[in-house]
């Protein structure tokens, strides 16, 4: 059958829409949270409910459509990507930033089709910041044209990463190397909590580039797609091609300057992968 990407675009818009409005209102029972994998792996009760919220509406739309969510694949759910028409869903990404009231965190909702991303929404519903894009259409923010910066130079750069939700030794080491190997060679590096918002910010053109060892698919799936359609290229950070179950990403604003993070990085490879 085909699939009818205008609705589905349409569907995921309202649906992110109505998710935004309910992070507003658990505003309340923001603090309340549960550890997931380690003490900072957080999941609130807000991040169920708009995994709900976003799952309910698209089953509704689209009842042979599946799933990847971040909450239910916490809970045993199965990861496995197939040609269906496949929905990867971060409800709440930036946790500890919406636990904490920094205003940054968002909902992030891709859509595959045969494999291919063909949308792609990150809404920070706090700032009112809405990224989408459409295979083949271009990258918006709240509705305007998107570019990335077209940034070649490392030194000219800023780049974002992050700490990312484990304190697991070997995984630490990797990344505070790589924090120093970065503080020596680019413009300025900034750490701010989502690795959804992350790639919108190379989306934007406001970062040149993001990397990060141990995101999920979840994280990335959306801001792959707006990246790319931004003018933008998303691989792994070894150089070679991005891989979504990898749990490794590199966004750059130019190919050059993605090559040239790539060499710098000490590599990691997280396990398990997301399949
Ligand atoms: C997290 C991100 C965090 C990143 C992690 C993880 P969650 O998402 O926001 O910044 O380092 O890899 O993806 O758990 O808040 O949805």
């Amino acid at each position: 059958a085909t699939v009818d990407l205008e609705k589905c675009f349409e569907v995921a818009s309202n649906l992110v829409s109505e998710a935004g409005r309910l992070i507003a209102r658990n505003n309340d029972n923001r603090t309340e949270f549960e550890l997931k994998s380690n003490d900072i792996d957080l999941v609130t009760q807000t991040d169920k409910d708009v995994e709900k919220l976003i799952m309910n509406g698209i089953q509704k739309a689209f009842p042979d459509h599946k799933f990847i969510g971040e909450e239910e694949s916490a809970e045993g759910g199965v990861n496995k990507l197939t040609e269906a028409p496949t929905w990867i869903i971060d409800p709440v990404d930036g946790t500890m930033n919406f636990v904490h009231a920094f205003p940054h965190s968002c909902i992030s909702v891709g859509l595959k089709v045969n494999k291919v991303t063909e949308l792609g929404l990150i809404y920070n519903p706090i700032l009112e910041q809405r990224f989408t894009a459409r295979r083949g259409h271009g990258a918006f923010y709240n509705g305007k044209r998107i570019q990335v910066s077209g940034q070649k130079e490392i030194g000219k750069s800023l780049v974002t990463s992050e700490f990312g939700t484990t304190r697991d030794e070997e995984k630490m080491k990797v990344v505070n190397e790589n924090f120093a190997k970065m503080a020596k060679k680019v413009h300025g590096f900034r750490v701010l909590g989502s690795a959804a918002l992350n790639m919108a910010m190379v989306a934007l053109g406001a970062a040149d580039a993001n990397y990060e060892f141990g995101i999920h698919a979840w994280d990335v799936c959306a801001g792959d797609l707006i990246v790319r359609e931004a003018g933008g290229v998303v691989i792994d950070p070894s150089g070679g091609e991005f891989d979504i179950m990898s749990r490794r990403v590199l966004a750059a604003a130019s190919p050059e300057l993605a090559q040239d993070i790539a060499k710098e990085l000490t590599q990691f490879y997280p396990l398990p992968r997301d399949d």
